[in-house]
């Protein structure tokens, strides 16, 4: 719990989470909340307003276009300034004109930024649309296209071919980028958890694939533990030691990196040596790591060219500007990028209305796509992918991130914030049928698929899947998650969960309904990975009707928190059912949940009537403590059939005796699945979970995209 505690704090240091962001949130906006019934929720209609809109004035770009030209399909521009500053003058001249800019095939590499502002906003019934031209792939690229004519294999003149093993220096081609005027190589920076944020050197890209910076040991897929060195032990403070020789081979780069979670199994950083001490086995870094050196935590050494040992792996020698590569195969044919923009693809400022559809942004060192306010920016079927940092992030109103695949992001794919918590003001921002998978490849920890702050936004029918850490991280009010499917997720985590939140006592509203979270398991030891986990006191949400199967920690795991709901829900094969715990007293010294209320003002309208049970809280410390105010009262567990789970609840401190309800739950009932073997965990008409009063049928066909 000192670790959540010291974690939270850290976060709160992150973009797009401070004090009224990272933090969480109680109950439906049409409801107060005063009981443990199960009335429906009615959520408003969120996402853009999508009204009937007039006929489009059209512009065209295309890389064969010229921006002398008029616009038009038969002299399209050549630069998408072009097209924005025509659409400026269609806007001046009938601000209630649709207007679509359609890009023709091809790659787009930017060396700047788009920037759209409220000037280059359509309205609700006339959005401004960027898209591909029908049956087109257009695609805006951060970087610069490698002709593959540009690679030759390496020879025995090369300085690389001493450095390379025997049976690899036959299969490693290199390119002089500098030859080709690319100079600017960028940065390797210290990055990770709890660090100030930072964007990401060159990378390489081969037909979207993101290469890997030569490391060691090599990344193993199926025994990941294999993919590591740990520490044999802590010197000083910047000091390990580790065991091996291998490091011998690496004197020869001055700029050798680290990747390791240094102090516990929930914060990972990247990290430069300044010294390698092959003598003594040790290791000094330019930085003591967040969390000191602890002994027998993992970490992998990187960007060295002796290292390039298996196919896919790379190295840039930063000073000739020589770039090798292991390919995997021949690159004839390839897209082979190199990212460079150190700036956002494509950056609105108070823009709104304004549509991105069908096009694919990617290879930038940073975001590819950032919203700041506006309301009704839509992005609609793009794939935004390997991005240096996240696919996008984006704050305002009514915005809508729709059929998108957003994959290879370096921290997280989505990050969504909007809402006023206080005057609890909606966002109404929407993220739906979208798909987040390999993201993290970076920062690990805390860097989910899709993130959720503020009040009133809404995440369904999304799919995430093969990442680090968690899928969803959410905070704030009113924010509803459902129907999504996520898989695969917290696989190099311990203390997560598929769908995260913690910490919030004035977490109202909120629901989490109706998701499937499957197979979650990591090869760490330590706190476990869970299903559906409420940390640190975390108070208020509503967690229904969801499907957990094959978890390896806690299906639900409840960190002590009051006034929340975990009802109608299937866990099926789990390490455990129910985990919960009693913490409040414990931790309530050490987090600042009673600060955060009164800086939300929670006993003061509209939270007051919307929430009554949070507003009941005393507002002093004393009073917390002398009441019972840190256990989790108001807690419902009913009506949750479990199955095959290695436990049905682990309780700690005397946790469900707080509970105001636990009810009607089958701890150990095949609960007649459709369909098992194909995941299809619909229940079939004789499930015994039909059979429990006031069970809820689970829509589990409508679940994702
Ligand atoms: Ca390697």
């Amino acid at each position: 719990m000192m670790r959540a505690f010291e974690r939270l704090f850290v976060m709160c240091f992150l973009p797009l989470c401070g004090l009224g962001g990272c933090v969480l949130d109680e109950e439906p906006a049409t409801a107060p909340d005063d009981d443990v019934t199960d009335e429906e929720e009615t959520f408003e209609p969120v996402g853009e307003l999508d009204l009937q809109a007039e006929p489009a004035d059209e512009l065209y770009v295309s890389l064969s276009g010229n921006d002398h030209n008029s616009g038009t399909v038969d002299h399209p521009f050549r630069s998408l300034e072009s097209a924005r500053d025509a659409v400026r003058e269609r806007l001046r001249a009938n601000p209630s004109r649709s207007v679509t800019v359609w890009l023709r095939a091809g790659r787009y590499e930017r060396r700047a930024t788009l920037e759209l502002g409220a000037q280059d906003s359509g309205t609700a019934s006339a959005p401004v649309v960027w898209r591909a031209y029908p049956g087109e792939r257009a695609s805006l690229v951060g970087g610069r296209l490698l002709d593959p004519s540009w690679f030759r294999p390496i020879t025995s003149a090369s300085p690389a071919w001493s450095r390379l093993d025997t049976e690899v220096r036959t299969h490693v081609v290199q390119v002089d980028l500098s030859a080709h005027g690319i100079t600017d190589y960028g940065e390797l920076k210290w990055r990770g958890f709890g660090v100030p944020a930072g964007t990401a050197a060159m990378e390489l890209f081969v037909d979207g694939v993101p290469q890997e910076l030569a490391r060691f040991p090599d990344a193993n897929s199926t025994e990941p533990k294999k993919g590591f060195l740990t520490i044999t032990s802590k010197v000083n403070a910047k000091t390990i030691r580790y065991t091996g020789d291998r490091p011998a081979r690496w004197t020869a780069d001055s700029q050798v990196w680290f990747h390791g979670l240094w102090g516990n199994t929930w914060a990972d950083e990247h990290k430069r040596a300044t010294r390698i001490d092959t003598a003594n086995h040790t290791i000094t870094f330019v930085e003591e790591p967040k969390y000191p050196f602890k002994a027998g935590q993992p970490f992998y050494a990187y960007n060295l060219l002796d290292e390039i040992t298996v196919p896919g792996e790379w190295y840039l020698d930063r000073d000739t500007g020589i770039l090798y590569l292991y390919p995997k195969t021949t690159l004839s044919g390839k897209a082979i990028v190199v990212s460079m923009l150190e700036e956002p693809l494509v950056k609105l400022s108070g823009a709104s209305h304004v549509r991105f559809q069908d096009l694919t942004f990617e290879a930038g060192r940073n975001d590819l796509v950032q919203v700041t306010g506006g309301t009704g920016v839509v992005l609609d079927g793009l794939l935004l992918r390997n991005a240096g940092r996240r696919g996008a992030t984006m704050s305002g109103t009514r915005h809508v991130v729709r059929r998108c695949e957003v994959t290879g992001t370096g921290e997280r794919g989505v990050a969504m914030q909007g809402g006023d918590r206080v005057s609890l003001a909606r966002g109404d921002n929407l993220i739906e049928r979208s798909r987040f998978f390999k993201y993290g490849r970076w920062v690990w920890m805390y860097e989910p698929g899709l993130s959720l702050h503020g009040v009133g936004n809404v995440a369904r029918k999304n799919l995430i899947y093969e990442s680090p850490h968690s899928g969803i991280l959410w905070g704030g009010n009113d924010q509803l998650i459902e129907l999504n499917e996520i898989h695969d997720v917290c696989r190099s985590a311990s203390d997560a969960g598929a769908i995260y939140s913690g910490r919030d006592w004035g977490a109202r509203g909120n629901v989490i309904r109706h998701n499937f979270i499957h197979h979650v398991s990591t090869w760490l030891s330590g706190l476990g990975v869970h299903g559906v986990y409420l940390d640190d006191t975390l108070a208020g949400p509503r967690v229904e009707g969801n499907v957990f199967y094959k978890i390896q920690g806690a299906a639900l795991k409840h960190g002590g928190g009051r006034d929340i709901r975990m009802v109608n829900n299937i866990l099926a094969k789990c390490g455990t059912g129910l985990a919960t715990d009693a913490r409040g007293p414990s931790i309530f010294d050490k987090i600042t949940v009673l600060e955060k209320l009164i800086e939300l003002r929670y006993q003061a309208e509209p939270w007051r009537t919307r929430y009554p049970k949070c507003a009941a809280i005393p507002n002093t410390k004393a009073q917390v403590k002398a009441g019972k105010w840190l256990y989790p009262e108001g807690v419902a567990f009913s009506r949750n059939l479990g199955w095959q789970n290695t436990k049905w609840q682990k309780v700690k401190g005397n946790a469900t005796s707080y509970f105001a309800e636990i009810k009607d739950n089958v701890q150990d009932q095949n609960p007649l699945f459709v369909d098992e073997a194909h995941l299809n965990l619909a229940l079939s008409p004789a499930s015994p979970a039909l059979d429990i009063p006031g069970f809820q049928a689970i829509p589990f066909d409508d679940i994702g995209p």
